[in-house]
């Protein structure tokens, strides 16, 4: 048997040191959200991208959801790229898979000051054209939708964080009586569709949610169709603000109804079992502050896999920001969501799911006075995977030197490693191996893996 520096057997030091960690499986909640949530009389939505919408991502989309909002295929850019020139195809093909998987869709969104076309905010255009090109958008829009959408957010983002109006083609050009106006407009292309403002950082009580208040309050009293009201909620780990329930229950008792329309809660990657659990706390109270008030009507996720979402290249080194991770594996932050709507849940994180799984082992396979070779193996049984990324923090000041059969990186004490071209796939029943060399000094303890 080969000996090592320390003198013990292969074998020995293996079986010491080696460490098992469960990740959730391919495993959803026996109750999908969808009918979690009718079961609460509330519907519950991700946003999507229409090429998408086939395979597993497709199946998830169609099981586990009763609403889909375009991510960006209704935007004006997307919709008419060049002045009287449309495209509707990603649009069409999302309503289609709505319609065919009985779902709602929120339409996204008729006003913004981003994402319009350059012809349009490039140009020159008097007060009355603006109006005039506003209408017309608003018009052939909805109206090619309509009796299809279930709901608009025809005004997107109208505020500044101080609560004063946001300066935007819109605002500029027309005043703020262009959210009346646009408002109007999509009311009589599809009277039946709900008319929202949706917006950001509004989701406690702050001077931004006062605004939209007093906004919503003040169209109410002057007749303008306002049904609703969305909160994005695109939050960071921990942050959920106190006062999001009494906010939601403030623009209910306006007579509108609420729905959270972009959920989200990113994380510092490499993300760790602590934080996914705290994620899975943050969706959770989100997900019942929604429940707790009768006119919030639909809690919606901005992407529900790590896969597709706006995080990491908005913010670099956060993400990890939706329910299910890029392996479209039900993550903590998935189970919340089915408690809050009354389901059992199950993956809490810690407890490993009952119909398979894949595991992460770490060893030390020989050590010297300065540095040590070492290995991960991931197992699977029951389930398979298409890929992995296996995740450590050293504790002693180890670093990684090189590595084989897996890129790894290493940003001061955490380490990530992911899967070669060759070797992503562990079938069920079997496992890949990948190893490292590695340095330190005084202890080289062995460190928690978990399996992203
Ligand atoms: O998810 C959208 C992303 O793909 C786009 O690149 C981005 C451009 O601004 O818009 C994202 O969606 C936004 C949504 O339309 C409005 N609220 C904020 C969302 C995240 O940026």
């Amino acid at each position: 048997m080969r000996s090592l520096g320390l003198g013990l057997p292969l074998a020995s030091l293996l079986t010491g040191v080696a460490l098992l960690f469960t990740a959730p499986a391919a495993h959803a909640a026996d109750t999908p959200l969808r009918d979690l949530a009718a079961a609460q009389g509330k519907v519950v939505g991700t946003a999507v991208t229409g090429s998408k919408l086939t395979g597993t991502y497709g199946d998830i989309t169609g099981a586990q959801f009763s609403s889909l909002t375009p991510g960006n295929a209704m935007k004006w850019e997307s919709v008419e790229p060049t002045r009287g020139t449309f495209n509707w195809t990603e649009a069409d093909q999302i309503v289609a898979f709505a319609q065919a998987h009985h779902q709602q869709v929120r339409g996204h969104t008729l006003v913004w000051h981003s994402q319009n076309p350059s012809w349009l905010t490039n140009g020159s255009w008097t007060s009355a054209q603006l109006g005039s090109l506003l209408q017309n958008h608003i018009s052939t829009e909805v109206g090619r939708y309509k009796g299809k959408i279930t709901a608009w957010d025809v005004v997107n983002e109208p505020f500044n964080e101080d609560g004063s109006y946001r300066s935007s083609i819109w605002y500029n050009g027309l005043g703020s009586g262009y959210i009346a106006s646009a408002l109007t407009w999509a009311h009589a292309a599809d009277p039946d569709a709900k008319l929202y403002i949706n917006d950001y950082n509004v989701e406690g009580v702050n001077a931004k949610s006062d605004a939209l208040y007093n906004l919503v309050k003040s169209l109410k009293a002057q007749g303008v169709p306002i049904d609703g009201v969305g909160l994005q909620a695109h939050l960071i780990l921990g942050q959920v603000p106190s006062t999001l329930q009494q906010n939601i229950q403030r623009f209910a008792d306006l007579g509108v109804d609420v729905a959270i329309t972009e959920l989200d809660v990113r994380v510092q990657l490499p993300a760790d079992a602590t934080e996914l659990a705290q994620q899975k706390s943050d969706f959770k109270s989100v997900v019942a502050a929604c429940a707790a008030v009768t006119r919030c009507v639909n809690v919606t996720v901005w992407g529900f896999t790590d896969a597709d979402s706006w995080v990491p290249s908005t913010f670099p080194g956060y993400g990890a920001a939706t329910p299910y991770d890029e392996n479209y594996q039900p993550k903590p932050a998935y189970y919340g969501i089915a408690e809050a709507l009354g389901g059992s849940g199950s993956g809490g994180g810690t407890t490993p799911p009952p119909s398979g799984a894949c595991t992460a082992a770490y060893g030390v396979s020989s050590q010297w006075d300065t540095g040590f070779t070492g290995q991960v193996t991931i197992s699977c049984s029951g389930v398979s995977l298409a890929s992995w990324k296996v995740n450590w923090t050293f504790g002693a000041g180890q670093r990684i030197t090189q590595a084989w059969n897996a890129t790894c990186t290493q940003s001061g004490t955490a380490v990530s490693c992911a899967n070669a071209s060759y070797n992503g796939a562990v079938p069920d029943g079997g496992s890949v191996t990948f190893g490292f060399n590695g340095s330190f000094s005084g202890s080289n303890p062995v460190p928690t893996v978990t399996l992203g």
